[in-house]
């Protein structure tokens, strides 16, 4: 019962209703792990209340205090690390590894938002008029929604919450019906570095609600949650996106990925096979940064293929809590067989499948064996995201083919190149190359750093999350002029003499 001591760490253990209420099923055996009381739809517009109430006391706490709460945020979610880690591991099912690392995402996050709790720089901006001044600030927007997924339940909450709090606004975090329980974990570690911050926090500034679409829906129409950030599927993106627009909101959208590799003849093929490996398998290519499309030198391509034969033919598959696993399961039934479809129709279209079959890995739990499907061309369901790790193989005869095909596809979230050839490799960064927010060099799509700013264009939305300057989504931007001496010029030089 090694899932309890866990849950009661933060304070999950006790006994929830058993009828109603969200249930909470470990992929790893399909074990029931609690079921968690949903938030009445019609607590929303109060949750709403209470959070613009938040944000006109945060607002006025300065930014630097505002930091020290997210300093206190990291503090406590490196003491709690291995729990929310390991929570992470039994409700979606990823490797241990990969648990931690979710969470060390968080930590880093945290650590750049304190840094950044210093620095949200404006501009002095030179005025043409004499005796004036402009300068650009940036101001608290608001309260943030937040909705996030199964794949990573706890980090990419953390990326907006971290960031809105600095930036001066409340949060309030609508987490994938899949992971209720990583949701609530992370709100008590919250709560925890609340508890030690002081009195100048207000009450509601991080609040979570469990439930389905529908409470989604009431941040995405109210008026009241001025930014918007939405992570999952291109399908919710084009929901989302349109509705928050209506009402003036400004959504950040971080939606599908469809994320290719080409791999060059001059590539070092043994580095190219691991970077290969770790993001079409890793977390059973359930992230959005995983790798879909395989686009090879066709003058390699029996070599690579070859090599990734024998890797996957290796590869362990089954409970990820085990230290020998590098696959986990897919989150639920759904997925397998939305995985099998998608096998499927690519048979149809031609392609060779290698793999890709549902395992009883841990009875009750949902297991496939990674796939290799050798595609003749760039098909319609090579174009379409399906969360599983099933990777398309295709060849290029010139390196600007292999570019319009890395760019052929709707999504526009992760991509790379595996060259030692100095013009391929700046050629694909350019203007001219890969056309999506991540653009990599000998490294995989997947496992980007905090200090970038995460998103991509097209289908993937256009949202940019986490470093760089990703905080000014969370912020709203003001003008000033200030006139100084005692006359009165217009700009432009206008004249207008009353
Ligand atoms: C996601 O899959 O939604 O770049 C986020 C990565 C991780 C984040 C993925 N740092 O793979």
């Amino acid at each position: 019962m090694q899932h309890l001591a866990i849950l009661k760490s933060f304070d999950l253990a006790t006994p929830v209703p058993t009828e109603g209420g969200f249930p909470s099923r470990s992929p790893i055996d399909g074990i029931e792990l609690a079921r968690v009381p949903g938030t009445p739809l019609s607590e929303m517009p109060k949750m709403i209340a209470r959070s613009r109430k938040a944000f006109q006391a945060w607002r006025r706490v300065p930014a630097p205090r505002r930091g020290e709460l997210v300093r206190l945020l990291g503090e406590e979610l490196r003491r709690a690390k291995a729990d929310l880690g390991g929570l992470v591991t039994l409700e979606v099912g990823k490797i241990v590894s990969e648990g931690l690392g979710e969470v060390q995402e968080m930590i880093d996050i945290c650590d750049f938002a304190v840094g950044l709790s210093r620095q949200l720089y404006g501009l002095t901006i030179a005025s043409e008029r004499p005796g004036h001044a402009m300068r650009e600030t940036w101001h608290p927007i608001g309260p943030c929604g937040v909705i996030t997924a199964f794949n990573f339940p706890v980090a990419v909450w953390s990326w907006n919450a971290a960031l809105a709090l600095v930036c001066g606004n409340p949060v309030i975090w609508k987490p994938s019906e899949k992971t209720p329980l990583t949701a609530l974990a992370c709100q008590e570690i919250f709560n925890r570095a609340l508890a030690r911050f002081g009195d100048d926090a207000p009450a509601d500034l991080v609040q979570v609600v469990i439930g389905g679409a529908e409470l989604g829906e009431s941040l995405v129409d109210s008026k009241d949650v001025p930014v918007l950030s939405a992570t999952g599927s291109t399908r919710m993106g084009a929901i989302v996106g349109p509705r928050v627009m209506a009402r003036w909101g400004r959504p950040i959208l971080e939606l599908g990925g469809n994320n290719a590799m080409i791999v060059a003849p001059s590539a070092d093929l043994d580095m190219a096979v691991r970077a290969i490996v770790f993001s079409a398998v890793g977390t059973a290519g359930q992230r959005c940064t995983s790798l879909r499309r395989l686009i090879v030198h066709r003058d390699i391509k029996e070599a690579l293929l070859a090599k990734l034969k024998s890797a996957y033919a290796s590869l362990p598959v089954g409970d990820p809590r085990e230290a020998s696993t590098l696959v986990g399961p897919l989150i639920d039934a759904d997925a397998l067989a939305a995985m099998q479809a998608a096998l499927d129709a690519a048979r149809s279209e031609g392609g060779t499948v290698y793999g890709g079959e549902v395992l009883e890995a841990v009875s009750g739990g949902t297991y496939a064996a990674p796939a290799l499907v050798d595609m003749p061309a760039q098909t319609r369901t090579v174009e379409a995201e399906t969360f599983a790790p099933i990777l398309y193989v295709m060849t290029y005869s010139d390196f600007a083919e292999a570019i319009d095909m890395q760019n052929a596809v709707p999504q526009g979230l992760s991509s790379c190149v595996f060259t030692l050839n100095l013009r391929e490799a700046e050629l694909f960064i350019s203007a001219e190359g890969s056309d999506c927010g991540l653009a990599n060099v000998n490294i995989g799509p997947s496992g980007a750093e905090i200090g970038g700013a995460f998103g991509g264009e097209k289908e993937t939305g256009g949202g940019r999350e986490s470093g760089s300057d990703a905080w000014k989504g969370y912020m709203r931007r003001q003008t000033s002029t200030v006139n100084y001496s005692d006359a009165l010029p217009l700009a432009q030089g206008v004249r207008f003499d009353v």
